[in-house]
């Protein structure tokens, strides 16, 4: 009988099978009900008192020794049965659903990476400001028409402190001003809010990219090359730029810029109302009671800042007609915008 079992182990330790039929044979032969290993144990049921405990101990490790080499040969088929007979190779892959960034977010980086190869780095702040950071320290007089809740939501109207959504990411600007030394070269991405009716031109949040340069003799032709060079990588390299006077209570001289229309190259279409333009942003030289206000001495120091809309870029770039589409989240609108991706 042990000679029995010691065969039965040779054999099943060098037993393979290349298919699962074989595998099933070999495990019937040795398991199952009329197998090999069934009989011995009826054969056990005889054997003398001295010898039960070892050739019992034999029988359970031939038990084992079987059963742990049909475990390995099945897992071994189940990968390969996997990778090759049950595996059609030229089904589609499945068919994912990709989604696709937001237009304003598209441009939002477009815009942010032109500034940071001119050396200027990104900063943020928050939506919630209060009275001192987003109209006093930026020269608006205490009268002035955005103060009113007509263009501004208050969070909390307590006189003095006024706590209001933000208007412009200036308030950024400001922060920004108070605890850093010039130089300084920096954009403030961010959305901003206004109290306005929402039509296909208007809408009461949006969202801005301002920027801002500080040092020692900064002027109006660093500026305008600034711009001129911003416009140019944004539009193109044939895009022209046009400065008109403005006013901005944070800046003095201030202006408006336009850049040729990028739809008809300047002839006159009725995107630029045939006038060959399109003004896109602000700008103007820093006015020195705002460095005062931030603690920058205006004597030593002068700079230029500029805001414009991200939407209003985003129309340019891609032609949307009305700015409910950029807040509805239609996805027959966003679905456009796949291939624009990074
Ligand atoms: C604009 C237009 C012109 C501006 C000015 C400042 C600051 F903080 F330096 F005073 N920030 N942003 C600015 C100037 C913004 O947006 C149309």
């Amino acid at each position: 009988m042990k000679q029995k079992i010691d065969q039965l182990l040779d054999e099943s330790q060098r037993f393979q099978a290349s298919t699962m039929d074989e595998l099933e044979q070999f495990r019937v032969k040795m398991l199952g009900k009329k197998g090999e290993l069934n009989d011995l144990f009826e054969a056990f049921k005889t054997v003398a008192n001295e010898e039960k405990r070892e050739i019992g101990q034999k029988l359970n490790i031939l038990k084992t020794a079987i059963q742990d080499k049909i475990d390995e040969i099945k897992n071994a088929l189940e990968i390969t049965e996997d990778n090759s007979e049950n595996t059609d190779l030229t089904r589609p892959v499945n068919d994912f659903v990709l989604g696709s960034r937001h237009p304003i977010t598209l441009v939002r980086k477009e815009i942010l990476e032109v500034f940071s190869r001119m050396g200027y780095v990104v900063s943020e702040g928050p939506e919630i400001e209060d009275d001192w950071h987003n109209f006093t320290a930026l020269n608006f007089p205490p009268e002035h028409p955005a103060r009113d809740m007509q263009d501004t939501f208050f969070v909390e109207k307590n006189g003095e402190n006024d706590i209001a959504l933000r208007t412009h990411t200036s308030s950024v600007q400001v922060r920004v001003m108070e605890t850093q030394k010039p130089p300084i070269r920096a954009v403030f991405p961010g959305r901003v809010y206004r109290n306005e009716a929402i039509s296909a031109r208007a809408h009461c949040f949006f969202h801005q990219v301002e920027g801002l340069y500080i040092d020692k003799n900064v002027s109006f032709a660093d500026l305008r090359e600034t711009l001129l060079n911003f416009a140019k990588e944004l539009f193109g390299e044939e895009t022209k730029i046009r400065l008109r006077p403005s006013y901005f209570p944070f800046t003095e001289p201030s202006a408006e810029m336009d850049i040729s229309c990028n739809l008809c190259g300047g002839k006159g279409c009725t995107f630029c109302k045939h006038s060959g333009w399109v003004e896109i942003l602000g700008c103007g030289m820093i006015d020195p009671n705002v460095l005062k206000n931030c603690g920058i001495d205006s004597a030593v120091y002068s700079g230029f800042a500029f805001g414009l809309g991200i939407e209003r870029i985003t129309n340019l770039k891609f032609t949307v007609k009305d700015l409910r589409l950029f807040s509805e989240n239609d996805l027959r609108f966003l679905e456009q915008f796949k291939s624009s991706g990074f």
